[in-house]
């Protein structure tokens, strides 16, 4: 069997594929494990500095693989356990990345699936792909961080259609809706999340992962909470390497050549 999770790095992007496209991605443990060892990598290892995910075939991920939940018989099946030890640990080690992620959708995104893309930072997807909050058409409800981020991306009125309904969301209505960055050609997807990953790779990392921060820690904070934030973000910002050199390229009228540290 082809390995659930494929990952290589080159030139500081860690491209990270989900790999079971005969279930549109599904995820099952172990798909789990290697996506979260990825992360780990990407985490610690300075020759990372953006992350990019997709999947592998015609979806991005199915969500949850279905045909490995036996309802058969009178057990009683917790789902918080998987919630607990496998979709929130990754969901967390997503945010808390102190690097990039940006995410090629390149089909069907639903359920957890769909969510997983959204906890990434920049969400491009192919024209002809999808996202479905497909719980309660199974008689759950959003999990993966989709009912924080639903109503703070599209509003509360399209968060509850999307949750409520299940109804499949192209594209570039995603897109209209602030749900996601892009919608792009299919055929020019990985070009251009290849990019702009490229691009991020070449970035003032460390000053990325700020922002990740200040923009995640507003969601709760107050203006007063946040102004203290961003004076102790940009004192860490303003001791980095590359804000040195971002200074002289300025100056000096060339581009920067950042190092990520
Ligand atoms: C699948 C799946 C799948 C297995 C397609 N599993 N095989 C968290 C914690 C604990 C428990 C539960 O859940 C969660 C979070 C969740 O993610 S819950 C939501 C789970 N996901 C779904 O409910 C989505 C299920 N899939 C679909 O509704 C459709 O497959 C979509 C709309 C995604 C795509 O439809 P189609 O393009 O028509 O493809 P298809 O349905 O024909 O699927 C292709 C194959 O993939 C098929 O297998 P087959 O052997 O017949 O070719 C499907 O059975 C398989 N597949 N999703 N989640």
């Amino acid at each position: 069997m082809p390995p659930p999770i494929l990952a290589s790095v080159e030139a500081g992007v860690q491209t990270i594929t989900l790999n079971r496209p005969e279930r549109l991605n599904a995820f099952n443990p172990e798909m789990h494990g290697l996506l979260r060892q990825a992360l780990e990598r990407a985490a610690d290892d300075d020759a990372v500095r953006t992350v990019l995910l997709t999947g592998a075939g015609r979806g991005f991920c199915a969500g949850q693989d279905l045909s490995e939940r036996d309802l058969g018989g009178d057990a009683v099946i917790d789902l918080s356990v998987t919630i607990e030890t496998l979709y929130n640990p990754l969901v967390r080690r997503m945010r808390a990345l102190p690097k990039p992620i940006v995410c090629a959708v390149n089909g069907v995104a639903a359920g957890a699936g769909a969510n997983v893309a959204l906890a990434c930072d920049l969400v491009l997807a192919a024209r002809s792909a999808s996202f479905i909050q497909a719980f309660a058409r199974i008689g759950l409800v959003p999990d993966s961080g989709g009912s924080w981020v639903l109503p703070r991306l599209v509003g509360r009125a399209r968060a509850v259609g999307l949750a409520l309904l299940g109804d499949k969301l192209g594209a570039e209505d995603a897109e209209r809706w602030g749900l996601i960055w892009k919608a792009v050609d299919d055929d020019k997807l990985m070009a251009e999340a290849g990019a702009l990953a490229s691009g991020l790779a070449a970035g003032p990392t460390c000053a990325y992962g700020l922002i990740k921060r200040a923009l995640d820690d507003s969601e709760t904070n107050t203006l007063e909470a946040q102004l203290d934030l961003e004076r102790d973000l940009q004192r860490k910002a303003g001791l980095t390497e590359d804000y040195r050199e971002g200074v002289a390229a300025f100056l000096e009228k060339r581009k920067a050549q950042f190092k990520g540290k």
